[in-house]
């Protein structure tokens, strides 16, 4: 064997690596008439007009992307599983279903699909989907031993069920755990697993009902079930416990239920940050989230310790990461060119979760677009804070959805307020925020460890950017960077809106030297336009909410609407 020393200086010495997490996995949210839930890249890769069409040159182009960045896991079709979709199981796609899955096998990718919890009744024959009927049981295994003979190493289901009106064991009072053990077990003699997913909650709530807050949902639907999961069952959970906000605490159930495997859901299409339209590279959000700890003093509880397996507490067998993928068949893939950088950096910190964010953003600016210093160091500073942008433009502190509702890109403060989805901001005259505390509010603290409880619990000690996450303050109330809520709340704004157009200024000076295809350099110009008017229309609207409900003035005096 040569010696390192004995190479010639241009070749690359193979480094041994290993990656943190076993399981690295994407969710397609696509469907089969093409087009993708929250997808802003096109249209579907993998189906069109209800039926299964791909461009197989495309596909193994995908896979080997996926591939060099170390994913090992793909679902193709949406965790809402509709008509069509709920045939996909069924022997006449299998064929079809089994060629993608010939295409990822090449790239060690394992294809897995979403189910329908009701696909006995809706394209099989039973009455019922009731997991403790026999009938319902057998017919299960019979859709697993038909698919296992066509793909061999078919990995598993993904079920969402009892959520957001999808069908689940709760209409047979039976437990979640009865749900996803009888599927589990209807795979496990192939070697299949059952992922299964936590986002449930009730989307059928009263605006004005202070007792239920979704943010408890998660764990007060799984966490009493520790223990009665079958090994092949994993939960997927997603990272925070509302939904993929630009700013929320991690959810308390990834740091619980010890004796269960999990893994954690992201998202890295942009529904709630942008929509590909802003630019928000989230590597920096998801490394704050692996990196928090679920149990203060304890050494090996952080998110990422959890995951990969190292916590001494947490005994599973499965554990890892998955996320909602931002791909579609748009020429860029992710449709804002720059998004690329966010598939690319969660397969890297999957891989490695400890890598340095500059240093990724640097990486990738020089694979793809230019090794020009100029390009590499404007592009990777754009990236690194684009996030903290996106945030200090919509809502502040924590307290998330001031979205337009239904397609969640733009703003509209009260679009949730007096909606059944659990999304609330409670401004009114005095201040604006949720209060979760133990004693006042609603108790949602209390899921933490006790020490992230009593920081979390008090104003004073809890994280800034959350603030408004877990309390009601009053307009006046002085912040720990020594400005008041309103204040805060006019500066984060306006400031948003000049980091815009210093993101477009930077964009511009690049134009002449950049070696950047010019396609590519026009298509982030027009996005980054389209970004402005977006922060401009969150600047305007957030600032002239707020100036109206308390009546305090910008002490700095600018330009806001009466
Ligand atoms: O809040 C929601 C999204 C839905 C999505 C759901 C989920 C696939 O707006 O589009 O449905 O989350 O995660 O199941």
């Amino acid at each position: 064997m040569l010696r390192n020393s004995a190479l010639p200086e241009n070749v690359i010495t193979a480094k041994k690596q290993k990656p943190a997490f076993a399981i690295r996995m994407i969710n397609h949210w696509d469907n089969m008439d093409g087009s993708i839930e929250r997808g802003y890249a096109g249209r579907s890769l993998f189906f069109a007009d209800n039926k299964i069409s791909y461009d197989a040159a495309r596909i193994h182009r995908y896979a080997r992307l996926l591939a060099s960045v170390g994913i090992n896991a793909l679902t193709i079709n949406n965790v809402n599983v509709h008509h069509h979709e709920t045939a996909l199981i069924d022997d006449n796609l299998l064929p079809e279903v089994t060629h993608l899955a010939a295409i990822f096998r090449q790239y060690a990718i394992q294809l897995f699909l979403s189910v329908n919890f009701a696909a006995p009744i809706e394209t099989g024959d039973l009455t019922t989907a009731d997991p403790f009927d026999p009938e319902v049981i057998t017919w299960w295994e019979q859709r697993a031993a038909s698919i296992y003979q066509h793909i061999p190493d078919f990995g598993g289901f993904v079920v969402k069920a009892d959520s957001e009106h999808r069908p689940g064991p709760f209409t047979y009072q039976r437990t979640h755990a009865d749900g996803a053990n009888m599927l589990a077990r209807a795979l496990k003699k192939h070697g299949g697993l059952l992922y299964w997913r936590c986002f449930v909650y009730n989307c059928q709530q009263k605006w004005y009902d202070r007792s239920t807050d979704r943010a408890k949902a998660a764990w007060d639907h799984f966490s009493a079930l520790d223990g009665q999961f079958d090994d092949n069952v994993i939960l997927q959970i997603k990272n925070g416990p509302m939904d993929f906000q630009v700013r929320e605490p991690v959810s308390p159930l990834l740091g619980a239920m010890p004796g269960t495997n999990k893994v954690m859901e992201l998202q890295i299409t942009q529904e709630y940050t942008g929509q590909q339209i802003d630019l928000c590279w989230l590597v920096p959000q998801w490394k704050a989230i692996l990196n928090f700890d679920t149990q203060p003093g304890s050494h090996d509880a952080l998110i990422r310790d959890i995951l990969a397996g190292h916590c001494q507490h947490h005994r599973m067998r499965h554990s890892g990461v998955t996320a909602v993928v931002n791909v579609g068949d748009h020429p860029f893939w992710t449709g804002h060119p720059l998004a690329q950088a966010n598939l690319y950096g969660y397969g890297r910190l999957l891989w490695d979760p400890e890598v340095d964010e500059r240093e990724l953003a640097e990486e990738w600016c020089k694979l793809t677009l230019s090794t020009d210093p100029k390009t590499v160091a404007t592009v990777s500073q754009m990236l690194l804070s684009s996030w903290q942008v996106y945030e200090n433009y919509t809502a502040p502190l924590g307290v998330g959805w001031m979205v337009q509702p239904h397609h969640h890109y733009g703003p509209s403060i009260d679009g949730y307020e007096y909606d059944s989805w659990g999304t609330y901001h409670y401004a009114n005259r005095f201040g604006l925020g949720v209060d979760r505390t133990q004693g006042s509010g609603t108790g949602y603290v209390k899921q933490y460890h006790p020490l992230n409880c009593q920081m979390y619990n008090n104003p004073n000690r809890c994280p800034q950017e959350l603030l408004l996450f877990f309390h009601h303050l009053k307009y006046r109330h002085v912040l720990p960077s020594g400005k008041t809520v309103i204040q805060h709340i006019y500066d984060s704004h306006f400031n948003g809106v000049n980091q815009v157009q210093d993101f477009i200024q930077q964009w511009d000076a690049l134009a002449v030297d950049s070696h950047i295809p010019k396609c590519l350099f026009d298509e982030v110009k027009i996005r980054l336009s389209k970004q402005l008017n977006n922060a401009e229309a969150w600047r305007d609207q957030v600032n002239t909410y707020f100036y109206r409900k308390s009546g305090i003035k910008d002490s700095r005096n600018r330009n806001i609407y009466p």
